[in-house]
């Protein structure tokens, strides 16, 4: 677990008082308030999904209603306390747990559907629900929650649109900077700026609510998302691929474009090394192939018309294999291979864990660069010594991601956390991605690990515009403190 040593805790914000958990308790319920002192368990709160990053909060709020989400803010802000928005706290950059003792605001009970147009597919919901109910909520209607994750069993909508997030059918359903149409906003002063349009086209002036999407809860604490949602595709298909090298990769993905088209919703990657972690933890279940190659690809279809699908996949199949770009493949034959095929994918994170640690970077670079990130990485472990087996630290980096969208996910898998491989790893993965013109976060987000990084990617101007804005709206600077801006 990070120890936070790089950080002290800022002495402009103040402790808490009884006072001040009196105000809480004068306008939240019991359920609404959880305290430390009480016995209350917080450590769900206080430390991320990774058991990386930890603080020490003693009061987490989960107010029901957006008013008391301003009431909080404005208390807060009033008496310089700091916040950190949290929303199903899976995050990856340790952006939505506490550094110190800042309180905890979240969004689990602002959990309500607000609304659904069945005719232009637009959905308004709460921050808080979770993205797998907004999905089978849509289900019933026809329709599709525009992003899908991993993580979707418990991360919020409000969550993944504060962090930008990307997932796994970016490629076909585009950013949420294209398909969220209004946000709810409370600002760090109390003010509720509601703009929960439903209009796909709106020229009218700055489009505000990008500057809260992927934000990472720094200048507001979003309540409320607007989002236009596809139908839902009615016939899937997946396939999964064997592949010699990097180039066959891409060659397939190319050609998957224009031949699949329309019907293309997914194109991930996995190198061997993800599969091998993957294979060790999912012991019980035999892996698509006996035998090991050096890539895989999962490839996705989705549309209207299975036998349309089908015979396309089939041709593109036949002509990949024929080309030699292929070495071997399956296909889904039903619901549960088609689960089960997903899940070699959707697992790597969990196993890439499994054996103590994990140092994750989740990266943009130019599609010919992808791969060579993981091999660089590599490379260094090897010549530093440090990786190999008992007793070396560490395990091995392991390469996948989303091909469709230039985004690869560096996983560095090892046996317990430490300085020795935190400094091999840093600045020298963020200094290759520079030399690359990449982005030191695709779809995750800076949070407090890539914080002392961003200028490997945005520029001084940059810099100083994002602060700006930050001093705007959060003069104070009680939103997520400690973290990237
Ligand atoms: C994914 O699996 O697509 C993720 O975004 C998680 C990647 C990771 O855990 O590093």
């Amino acid at each position: 677990t990070e120890t936070y040593p790089s950080v002290k805790r800022d002495s402009k914000f103040k402790h808490l008082s009884s006072e001040d958990i009196t105000f809480f308790q004068s306008i939240l319920s019991q359920q609404e308030l959880l305290l430390a002192s009480d016995q209350d368990n917080l450590e769900f709160y206080n430390e991320d999904w990774m058991r990386k990053y930890k603080g020490q909060s003693s009061l987490v709020l989960r107010p029901k209603t957006v008013k008391k989400v301003s009431q909080i803010l404005k208390y807060c802000n009033d008496n310089h306390i700091a916040v950190v928005p949290q929303g199903g706290n899976t995050g990856l950059v340790g952006g939505s747990v506490p550094v110190f003792d800042e309180v905890i605001l979240s969004l689990n009970y602002l959990n309500q559907i607000r609304d659904f147009d069945p005719v232009s597919g637009i959905l308004k919901c709460d921050a808080g629900v979770i993205l797998e109910n907004a999905d089978q909520f849509l289900a019933e209607h026809g329709y599709i929650f525009p992003l899908d994750l991993g993580a979707k069993g418990s991360c919020h909508v409000g969550g993944v649109v504060a962090t930008n997030a990307g997932g796994l059918r970016l490629l076909r359903y585009g950013s949420l900077h294209g398909s969220v149409l209004g946000l709810e906003v409370v600002l760090p002063n109390g003010a509720i700026v509601s703009s929960m349009h439903a209009l796909r086209k709106d020229n009218t002036g700055y489009d505000l609510k990008q500057l809260f999407i992927g934000s990472e809860g720094t200048i507001g604490v979003i309540t409320g998302v607007s989002i236009l949602t596809p139908p839902r595709p009615n016939a899937f298909n997946v396939s999964f691929l064997a592949l010699e090298n990097f180039q066959a990769v891409q060659n397939v993905f190319v050609k998957a474009k224009k031949d699949l088209a329309e019907v293309l919703s997914a194109f991930e990657f996995m190198d061997s090394y993800s599969q091998d972690l993957t294979r060790k933890h999912l012991e019980n279940i035999n892996h698509p192939f006996e035998e090991e190659h050096p890539f895989y690809v999962l490839i996705e279809t989705s549309g209207s018309n299975k036998e349309h699908d089908d015979a396309k996949l089939e041709a593109f199949l036949e002509s990949v294999i024929e080309e030699g770009l292929v070495v071997d493949g399956v296909v889904a034959q039903d619901e549960t291979e088609f689960r089960n095929l997903w899940q070699w994918r959707e697992l790597i994170p969990e196993s890439a864990q499994a054996n103590g640690g994990v140092y994750k970077y989740d990266i943009s670079l130019p599609l010919k660069d992808l791969y060579s990130l993981v091999e660089a990485a590599n490379q260094r472990l090897e010549q530093l010594g440090i990786l190999g087996d008992v007793p070396k630290p560490v395990i091995r980096a392991i390469g996948y991601g989303h091909v469709g969208d230039g985004n690869l996910h560096l996983n560095v898998a090892v046996r317990e956390y430490s300085k020795q491989v935190e400094e091999a790893l840093e600045p020298f993965i963020y200094e290759f991605i520079s030399s690359k013109k990449g982005s030191i976060s695709a779809e995750h987000g800076l949070g407090f690990q890539k914080k002392n990084y961003i200028g490997f990617t945005k520029t001084e101007p940059e810099i100083r515009l994002i602060k700006d804005l930050k001093h705007h709206y959060d003069p104070n600077g009680i939103l997520n403190p400690y973290k990237y801006v």
